[in-house]
């Protein structure tokens, strides 16, 4: 497949089953227009169907910026009309979050801005280089977050933060951001992509349909009460003890050697 405005490694820089996909407007920050998202959603739907596939990264191009936000010179001239129409910004969650069922790893190497930082935050976590800076600018625009940003920055970082990045609009460097556990891990710039790619490569050597259940698990607790969560623990629990690697798991660990996975 080719995209002009991302670019696509499979098995990226040998780490087999890594996926790396690039946004790649550099003159621009990245900034995500209507292609962007078109071939994100292709690209993604293609990481989902790959089974050598296992793990993904998004980055940014050059040194700047992971996304300086939704393009603002494509949005300019938008009624509202348009937007509410066309539901604008719904298919980042519909086809991209809710679609997407192996994980996704955002390498945020600079600018993560506006609707870069809602990006970023629809990953499964984020790995920030110390040069990364998120915020919520929107606020400046005379708009506000449209692609999740209230509701995922405040999940993330809780209300009291939230709401004074997006009212005042201000940035967030890596530092507070790993303090305030917007990220998981922070690295050195240059060691960004290697890091990720080597976390990446990590989650991609384990057992796929267990990867995929944690996932969905530690997703649910962002949906339902600690109930409902819990319940859905258990079935899922349940459901992966029946699974070859299950066997596989336990033998291996009983037998002192690496496992061989079959992914069911
Ligand atoms: N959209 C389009 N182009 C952009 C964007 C953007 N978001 N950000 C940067 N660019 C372009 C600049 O226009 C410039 O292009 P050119 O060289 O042609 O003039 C190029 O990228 C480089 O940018 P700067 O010269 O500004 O670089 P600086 O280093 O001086 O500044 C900043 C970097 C601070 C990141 C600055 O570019 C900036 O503030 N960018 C905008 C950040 C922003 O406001 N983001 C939020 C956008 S809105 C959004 O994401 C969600 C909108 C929800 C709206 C809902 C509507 C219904």
């Amino acid at each position: 497949m080719s995209y002009e405005t991302i670019t696509v490694e499979k098995n990226a820089a040998g780490n087999a089953g890594v996926t790396l996909m690039t946004l790649n407007r550099p003159k621009a920050l990245n900034a995500l227009n209507t292609q962007v998202l078109a071939e994100l959603i292709e690209a993604f739907a293609d990481y989902q169907a790959d089974d050598t596939q296992l793990c993904a990264v998004l980055t940014g191009s050059g040194d700047k910026a992971f996304a300086a936000g939704a393009d603002i010179k494509e949005m300019h001239d938008k009624a509202a009309a348009d937007f509410y129409l066309d539901d604008f910004f719904s298919p980042w969650t519909s086809e991209i979050v809710k679609k997407t069922r192996k994980p996704w790893i955002a390498a945020v190497n600079g600018f993560a801005l506006g609707g870069g930082c809602e990006l970023a935050m629809m990953a499964d976590f984020i790995i920030a280089s110390e040069n990364a800076k998120f915020g919520q600018p929107e606020i400046k625009l005379g708009v506000a977050p449209g692609m999740g940003g209230s509701q995922r920055l405040t999940r993330a970082i809780g209300k009291s933060k939230s709401m004074e990045m997006c009212l005042t609009g201000r940035m967030m460097g890596a530092e507070e951001a790993e303090r305030a556990n917007l990220v998981a891990k922070v690295v050195p710039h240059d060691d960004l992509l290697a890091e990720t790619l080597k976390t990446a490569a990590t989650i991609a050597s384990m057992p796929p349909m267990a990867v995929i259940a944690n996932k969905e698990m530690v997703n649910s607790a962002f949906e339902m009460t600690l109930d409902q969560g819990l319940i859905v623990e258990r079935r899922i629990f349940q459901i992966l003890t029946a699974s070859e690697d299950k066997a596989e798991g336990m033998a291996a660990f009983i037998e002192k050697r690496e496992g061989q996975w079959k992914g069911r």
